[in-house]
């Protein structure tokens, strides 16, 4: 409304000191009750004020907004991010690119969202994705590498994010095999990686990026309080989420490209100096069962080598992992 607009604009040239009640009630030509009602919803949309007695309220946090634009200015890649899709609220950005991909999208092309009513995992599992809070994107891209090589993309994907997340935070976060990305243990970061193919040829391929960026700990639903984590949390600092998309645009083109000219052993090597899994002893919860063992690396394709107790060496495609030691 125009009465926020010019609350904010108040506030905005108050430049960080206090304004009082009665100083915005006469500034917009609206009753007290008013303006504190106009402070109460900016809160809900992620403004934080502080109220003090005698001297008023001042700003002392904005919503991080993002949009196509904020993410485009200054972005230099070749196509990564070069086309944007942007909306507010959305399902999940993974139905979006499905869509955009099936009507010709360029590789390249990019799906953001600020919230998602239905954020999905692997397995039809849920992905809590709020509004304001983090990075929710989907990448589409069109490869031409045959069906059993897209895992190794999921892998590429991890790395382009920690480099990414190190750019911006210099936070170093590491790899849980196959698309875990945990901060001092705890998962920021989410990938799932979708297929649009035909007998053994990729269409396209659709990554789905979740990042918990700006949440605070309360912020998250008691469930996932102890095992999930968000960039703010760990570095204490809000975190521009348009400027984490940029590098994770250009950190994952230039993965990308070296991948399709020199294949998979560059990232290979960058994927397992990431790893926590390798070595350690680990459970894999698989569709087929549950297997026991050591992690010996991955192989070439990216799957997982599980050398169990028995001392047999099993590929491990799809599987929930939990390191023992
Ligand atoms: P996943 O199946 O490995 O992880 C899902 C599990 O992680 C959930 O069951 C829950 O325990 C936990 N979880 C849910 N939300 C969060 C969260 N915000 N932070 C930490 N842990 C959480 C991982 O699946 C793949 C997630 C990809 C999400 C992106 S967002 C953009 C794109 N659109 C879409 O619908 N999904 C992808």
């Amino acid at each position: 409304s125009e009465l926020r607009t010019r609350l904010l604009q108040a506030f905005s040239e108050a430049d960080g000191e206090f304004l009082s009640g009665q100083k915005l009630s006469e500034t917009l030509g609206c009753s007290r009750t008013a303006v504190w009602k106009h402070i109460e919803d900016l809160r809900s949309e992620g403004y934080k004020l502080e109220a003090v007695r005698k001297r008023g309220y001042r700003i002392t946090r904005k919503p991080d907004k993002i949009s196509g634009n904020e993410i485009q200015l200054g972005l230099k890649t070749e196509f990564m991010g070069r086309h944007i899709h942007f909306e507010e609220v959305v399902a999940s950005t993974q139905k979006i690119a499905h869509t955009l991909a099936g009507d010709g999208a360029l590789e390249g092309t990019l799906v953001v969202a600020d919230q998602q009513t239905e954020g999905r995992g692997r397995l039809a599992r849920a992905w809590y994705s709020p509004k304001q809070t983090g990075v929710w994107m989907s990448m589409i891209l069109k490869p031409e590498i045959p069906i059993n090589k897209t895992p190794q993309l999921t892998l590429l994907t991890a790395v382009a994010l920690i480099q990414a997340i190190e750019d911006v935070t210099g936070l170093t976060p590491e790899i849980k095999w196959p698309n875990d990305i945990l901060i001092n243990g705890r998962k920021a970061v989410g990938i799932l990686t979708e297929l649009q193919a035909e007998a053994d040829r990729v269409h396209s391929v659709i990554i789905g990026v979740g990042i918990n960026v700006n949440h605070t700990k309360e912020q998250f639903p008691e469930e996932l309080q102890h095992i999930a984590t968000s960039l703010a949390e760990e570095t204490g600092q809000q975190i521009d989420r348009a400027k984490l998309i940029q590098s994770v645009m250009i950190r994952f083109e230039k993965l990308y490209k070296s991948y399709l000219s020199h294949g998979f052993k560059p990232v290979k090597l960058l994927w397992e100096s990431y790893a926590i899994s390798l070595n350690k002893k680990l459970i894999a919860r698989t569709l087929q069962g549950t297997l026991r063992g050591r992690a010996a690396g991955i192989d070439d394709e990216g799957v997982l080598l599980l050398e169990t107790d028995e001392g047999k060496l099993e590929k491990i495609y799809s599987a929930d992992i939990e390191i023992q030691s």
